[in-house]
């Protein structure tokens, strides 16, 4: 259900309405508003009405207006993103904070202080463009920084690594995962048979199953996500030597996840929860913010690595080669108009700057193709770098000329270089120009994957094993969700096959989840499972911030409420960074108490508690009785418990939870205590879990 957004929300001075021929209503133009026009800049008269024959007649081919209207509203659309069509954009700004002029001569990276112009889209893979924010998915996460010397699009993921090893792949992977051919369904979802039909055939894909499975999937918001450049890139200094270096983007809030459950629940309640979100945030002023940091080795380190970094189903973990924070980027700026700016932006990860270049990791090979080729068709035209968002915002000029919707004018007689008739012409730039770097290649031709390339469960197992509890728990029960909807059993089988090579134990938990008595064989593998050292940075709830900010409280009230402990709370919360939310039964003005008159936010009915990230419930004890009967206040404070939230209570909010069922824990506090109530609210009561769910 829609939410109303944070905008004036005053009533405009509107001109009176005058009511014309047959009882349509015309509303007059005040003399300083712009004239409606046709697209040729014909003023428009009436755009209520279209031409027709008599008063009941027919429409006539003659009205031009009607038909100009009309085929451009026809022509609206243009084909969404193949994968990665849902999305969200922001402008803002990357500032560097230390210099990496040894490895680099790209500015962006080496000039300390300066403010670079960027613009981020934030994604899922698998649903359609009006598909909900928060299914079970991977989040896009890319940047173009409109450097001083070209663009340059930083495309990646919230999950540092991929399903697939190779570029070839790539289509068959995304036919699996959309909905399935016949039958149009399911939408942004894995579980279905198609998707682990495939994997279960993909060996190398047991990595990412595992960060798939885990809570990384099901971000709070997206401010309170990761980014990584996935795979390795090249930097080239002034030298010409490269080191190799990983992209990474950490928020300033703290990962946050979602429960499955609040996910599947949120879907409902509101299909636009991480892009309201973020649209709120910026709005408001709360910027969000992410420090950028880089991994840099040498082809030497790169040696001695267990696994090939150029493998992009393997991550380098930070105890291995520690990040270093090198800058920040904070998105400060709403885009004017969603179509124009998040849905044209095309990003491709050949758009780099000199001093950037490329590693052969054949996932990203593949891509330097791929995103220039889509452009073409999703926005039909060669040009599609003349459109504002995508264009540079540094001077840039050659002699390529002409194609679909040319807006550029170029004057003069020669296109192409070199040439001797135009000294004012683009020419090349040996010394300031783009140099590949210089890497010797040998060896034979052939469709042959690197023996180094073998190695499919080992980090799996690394990442698996490396989890707290909790989230060893989710993981495991997020297969066992998944897997229930594979119609067919041997794909579930073949899964609980390939964890045994993970974690035996993750593999009995799965199998016993989904009624599989004998574990079936492991498959053959051409290489043996390593077991390497635990990595805690891998976790997400050992990243999550203590804190309020970015946050949201509801206050669940109604009529008769206690003035002051609302008031108390709200300063609590709101002194600790959240944002506060009054829920009642109805909305418009509660009257409290002490006759004051309070504005209500939000209707209960149309705001579950999932939606926050702590309840207080201040009711008086009448108020508590009624609610008792009401669903959706049940649901509100048993949801809230389930979902492992603080909750502030008084008198009549303990009434409630009771009449809910609802039991009393730690994380269930009076609200005269009113400061330890601030310090739940601002975790999860993970202790409560085992009590309220069935986990695998
Ligand atoms: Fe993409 N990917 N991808 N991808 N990808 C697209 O480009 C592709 C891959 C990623 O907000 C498409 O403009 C191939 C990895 C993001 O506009 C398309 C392969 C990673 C976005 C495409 C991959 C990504 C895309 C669809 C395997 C993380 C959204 C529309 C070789 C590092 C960008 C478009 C946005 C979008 C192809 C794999 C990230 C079809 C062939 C790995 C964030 O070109």
């Amino acid at each position: 259900m829609a939410q109303t957004s944070t905008t004036d929300l005053t009533a405009p001075e509107v001109p009176p309405i005058a009511i014309g021929n047959g009882g349509e209503w015309h509303q007059s133009a005040t003399a300083d508003q712009p004239t409606l026009t046709t697209n040729q800049g014909l003023p428009i008269a009436d755009n209520q009405n279209s031409l027709r024959a008599n008063p009941k007649g027919p429409t006539l081919l003659e009205d031009f207006i009607l038909r100009e209207k009309i085929t451009h509203f026809d022509h609206e659309r243009i084909p969404e993103r193949i994968v990665h069509a849902r999305g969200t954009g922001a402008h803002g700004f990357f500032e560097l904070t230390h210099s990496l002029a040894n490895y680099t001569i790209a500015k962006v990276l080496t000039e300390v202080g300066v403010q670079t112009p960027l613009f981020t889209r934030i994604s899922t893979v698998a649903g359609g463009s009006g598909s909900a924010d928060t299914p079970r998915d991977v989040r896009g996460f890319a940047v173009k920084f409109y450097t001083k010397e070209g663009n340059w699009d930083l495309v990646g993921n919230n999950i540092p690594v991929f399903f697939i090893q190779d570029a070839i792949k790539f289509p068959d992977l995304i036919h699996a995962v959309k909905m399935e051919p016949d039958r149009g369904f399911p939408q942004a979802a894995t579980a279905h048979d198609t998707f682990w039909d495939f994997i279960s055939l993909t060996p190398e894909a047991m990595h990412m199953v595992m960060w798939i499975m885990s809570d990384r999937t099901l971000p709070r918001s997206l401010r309170m996500i990761e980014g990584f450049g996935v795979h390795s890139f090249r930097l080239i200094n002034a030298n010409g030597e490269s080191t190799f270096v990983k992209f990474h983007w950490r928020p300033k809030l703290g990962l946050q996840s979602m429960l499955w459950d609040e996910a599947v629940k949120i879907a409902g309640a509101d299909a636009d929860f991480h892009r309201r979100d973020l649209f709120e945030a910026i709005s408001a002023g709360d910027f969000p913010e992410w420090d950028f940091a880089v991994q840099l080795f040498t082809q030497a380190q790169a040696d001695t690595f267990p696994f090939d970094h150029l493998d992009a189903t393997k991550l380098i973990p930070e105890e291995l080669v520690p990040l270093q924070v090198i800058g920040r980027m904070m998105l400060n700026r709403w885009p004017d108009n969603f179509f124009a700016e998040t849905e044209q932006v095309a990003f491709c990860p050949s758009h780099v700057v000199p001093g950037i270049d490329f590693s052969n990791d054949p996932l990203l090979q593949g891509r330097l193709f791929s995103y220039l080729d889509t452009q073409l068709s999703r926005l039909g035209s060669a040009n599609f770098h003349q459109i504002p968002v995508n264009a540079p915002q540094c001077p840039f000029a050659n002699h390529q000329r002409d194609g679909h919707m040319q807006m550029a004018q170029p004057t003069g007689r020669v296109a192409y270089e070199p040439n001797t008739l135009a000294a004012d012409s683009p020419h090349e730039q040996p010394a300031l120009g783009f140099h590949s770097a210089e890497v010797g290649e040998t060896g034979a031709k052939g469709r042959i994957r690197a023996e180094s390339f073998a190695d499919h469960y080992s980090q799996a197992r690394q990442f698996y094993l490396s989890q707290s509890a909790y989230e060893q728990a989710h993981l495991a029960s997020a297969l066992v969700f998944e897997l229930s909807k594979v119609e067919h059993p041997h794909i579930r089988v073949a899964m609980v096959g390939h964890l045994r090579h993970i974690n035996e134990n993750l593999a009995i938990r799965v199998a016993s989840g989904l009624g599989i008595k004998e574990l079936p064989p492991a498959p053959l593998v051409a290489m043996a499972v390593q077991d390497l050292e635990l990595s805690p940075a891998l976790q997400l709830i050992g990243k999550m911030k203590a804190t309020l900010e970015g946050r949201a409280v509801a206050i669940l009230i109604a009529d008769g409420s206690d003035a002051a402990s609302i008031v108390a709370v709200k300063k609590a919360v709101t002194a600790a960074g959240a944002k506060v939310k009054m829920v009642a039964a109805k909305i418009g003005n509660a009257i409290l108490a002490d006759g004051s008159v309070l504005p209500v936010d939000s209707q209960l009915a149309g705001t579950p508690s999932v939606l926050f990230d702590a309840v207080a419930v201040i009711l008086s004890e009448e108020a508590a009785t009624l609610l008792g009967k009401e669903a959706a206040a049940i649901d509100f404070v048993r949801d809230a418990f389930g979902h492992l939230k603080a909750i502030a209570v008084d008198k009549g909010g303990a009434a409630l939870l009771k009449l809910a069922g609802t039991q009393q824990d730690a994380g269930v506090i009076a609200i005269d205590i009113l400061g330890s109530f601030v310090t739940a609210a601002k975790t999860r009561q993970w202790g409560r879990e085992a009590g309220v769910r069935g986990l695998a």
